[in-house]
């Protein structure tokens, strides 16, 4: 997968991408990255990339010239992936949503700062909107960030284990159950037997219940979203009941 970085802060990317499984997936060639910075295309005399906004208000705003060729640049580079406009007006990012971005053979990521982007260029330029949460960030480079590190995941070869990615958090829609590792007691604090008996049936059940516990108690309205099987209505039950008991 090719991805393509459109920022006026290029320099943030470089130890997120150098280190770790990004790091790795770059060395091995299953990924590429291409940092672009946007203010060498401006045709201002001194290089700015932003201005005033129209009908005043706080703050700067990047102008379209210098992202609608820089734009232009890549896509005669034969980047041709939608290209994609952080902003806190974009669509959700979701584990759905990095599904679908990964099956995509390249991506452009444009990373907007200060109070946005002149509409104009988006306009001209974007394919589509994502949004990383509803709060309000001093660039889009965090959440261009984040979306490279969800995608790399499901990129084939990258995380050790294929399989690793299949029981993420989200991957069926739950949240993760608890992990524990050595030692077997710490602080006085035991990890579950079960989790050591070796057997793998009783292992999945006692992770398919807490998945369920954790999903139930802290985002119940993702369970709408789940086909849950016979199995897990019935440790939903069971997880209502051990609740009301407590
Ligand atoms: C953001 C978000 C975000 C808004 C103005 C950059 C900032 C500044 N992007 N999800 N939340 N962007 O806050 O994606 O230009």
């Amino acid at each position: 997968m090719m991805i393509g970085i459109l920022t006026l802060f290029p320099e943030m990317f470089e130890s997120m991408l150098s280190c770790s499984i990004l790091g790795r997936a770059q060395a091995e060639g299953l990924l590429a990255v291409e940092l672009m910075n946007i203010r060498p295309f401006s045709e201002k005399k001194h290089k700015n990339a932003d201005d005033y906004p129209f009908g005043g208000g706080v703050g700067m705003v990047m102008t379209a010239q210098p992202i609608v060729d820089a734009v232009r640049h890549v896509r005669a580079t034969g980047l041709a992936g939608p290209c994609v406009y952080l902003s806190p007006r974009g669509e959700p990012l979701t584990q759905r949503k990095v599904r679908r971005l990964a099956d995509e053979e390249s991506l452009l990521l444009l990373c907007g700062h200060y109070e946005g982007v002149d509409e104009r260029a988006l306009e001209l330029i974007a394919d589509d909107e994502i949004s990383v949460g509803d709060y309000v960030l001093t660039g889009g480079e965090l959440p261009a960030m984040v979306v490279i590190d969800s995608l790399c995941r499901l990129i084939p070869g990258v995380l050790g284990e294929e399989e690793s990615h299949r029981t993420d958090s989200f991957a069926e829609g739950l949240l993760e159950h608890p992990h524990y590792t050595r030692p077997r007691e710490f602080l006085g604090m035991a990890a579950p037997d079960i989790l050591i008996s070796g057997n793998h049936e009783e292992i999945r059940r006692w992770r398919r219940k807490e998945s369920l516990r954790r999903t139930w108690q802290r985002r119940p309205e993702l369970l709408n979203a789940v086909l849950l099987t016979s199995e897990d209505k019935k440790f939903l039950e069971e997880i209502r009941e051990e609740e009301k008991a407590e």
